[in-house]
């Protein structure tokens, strides 16, 4: 009985460890943290690499933004943030004004409609 609970426990280890080596991505989040700051992420509807220049733009001058990164083929926007000057919902706005949409929010029209044609949601990938 011992026996066989050393090797349930060995195969556990292991299957943890395997686990940690093919999931990368949450620990490297969890690096570019840093102190006293939080993370949040939305997803737009940004479609090439103008949209993310411009919504990473638009985000660096928001008051408490430290760092924002647009991922395009995921279309998923990672704001690094101050949360003691500013709010998630501060920064998901921030999006909307700048002409694209935010998780479940819609663009500021007037924002949206001043995008290049090929920024609107349209447009096919490219
Ligand atoms: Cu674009």
């Amino acid at each position: 009985m011992k026996a066989l609970s050393f090797f349930f426990f060995a195969l556990l280890g292991t299957s943890f460890a395997a686990q940690a080596q093919t999931t990368p991505a949450p620990t490297s989040l969890a690096a570019t943290k840093a102190k006293g700051t939080e993370l949040v992420q939305f997803k737009t509807s940004a479609v090439c690499d103008m949209c993310k220049a411009r919504i990473e733009k638009s985000l660096a001058y928001e008051k408490g933004v430290q760092a924002a990164n647009l991922d395009v083929p995921s279309k998923v926007l990672t704001v690094t943030y101050r949360p003691d000057k500013t709010t998630p919902t501060a920064l998901r706005t921030a999006v909307l004004k700048t002409g694209y949409d935010a998780d479940d929010l819609t663009a500021d029209a007037k924002a949206y409609d001043r995008l290049p044609d090929c920024c609107k949601k349209t447009a096919a990938a490219h």
